[in-house]
Order: structure tokens, then sequence, then C-alpha cells
């Protein structure tokens, strides 16, 4: 009954908000959220970073899980990874696109990784429903409607 209650509050911000629209209808998540203690991970999941893909782009892990994304650049270009709700990419996208030039730090959810290289994001997954990442750079990501550099996490209620 519980879980009920919050998809349906979640349809109903999604509608009055009218910010953007999911290419799926899958409930998000409340929260996307919160960085993980590496000591605590559970699971590490491998993915590839290419021109302009994420390898895989689907993924699925468990509420309260702690996981270890290995990001591995096997591209030519400087790719991210941001994990947020799809409306806070969004906004960082449209950001990104305005400031091409803006190299901004390492964040807890989000890191560059170059050409060739390959780095961690250790992330707590607390809400059950999907959570959405994506990398950010003007013409990898061109809005949650597109397809291109971006995968969503199914997090498994517990
Ligand atoms: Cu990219």
């Amino acid at each position: 009954m519980k879980k009920l209650l919050i998809a349906s509050a979640l349809t109903l911000s999604a509608i009055s908000t009218g910010a953007f629209a999911q290419d799926d209808s899958r409930a998000r998540a409340a929260s996307a959220g919160s960085p993980g203690d590496p000591g605590s991970v559970s699971r590490t999941i491998e993915i590839t970073m290419v021109e302009n893909r994420f390898k895989p782009s689907e993924i699925k892990v468990k509420q309260g899980e702690t996981v270890k994304l290995v990001l591995r650049n096997a591209g030519k270009k400087k790719h991210e990874i941001m994990i947020d709700t799809a409306e806070e990419i969004d906004r960082h996208g449209k950001m990104m696109k305005k400031f091409p030039d803006r190299e901004h730090p390492d964040e807890p959810n989000m890191i560059t990784v170059k050409p060739g290289e390959t780095r961690e994001l250790v992330w707590l997954f607390t809400e059950a429903g999907v959570v959405d990442f994506a990398c950010p750079l003007p013409g990898h990501f061109k809005g949650m409607n597109f397809k291109g550099m971006k995968g969503t996490i199914e997090v498994e209620a517990k």
C-alpha cells in the first residue's frame, strides 16, 4: 500500500511539473541515492564508455545496495557519468551546453573519465524505482527524450 502511494505521488508530481518527459514510463525513484562507503560495496558493475553510449545502459540493483561502478573509457573522447534524477541531469545538460568549455571538478555523483582511463564511483541506492544516469557533455546527451549517452538503473524494492 505504501509503495502504491509513493508511485502515485511520483506520477502526480511528474505531471504537475511538466519540466521534462521520460522515454519510458517506469516509476522514477524519489531520490537517486547518496554517495556510498567504499568499505560497504556489495556489488561491482563494469560499464564501458564509447562514443556515444554506455555499455551496458540498463542495470539492475537492489534497494540498500552499495554499488561500485567501474567506468572504462574505451572511446577517443572524454566522457562523464552523472547519476541523478532525470530532472537534474536535464538541467545540468542544458548548463553544459551553455558553457561547453567549463571544467567541473568531480562530485560524488559525477566523474570525468579520460580516454583509456578507468575510474570508480561508489553509490548507495536508497530508494526503489528507476534512477537515471547520463554523460552530460554537449552532443553526447541530448535530453531525456533522446537516445544517446544515457542509461537507467532499476532499483528493486527490498
Ligand atoms: Cu560522453
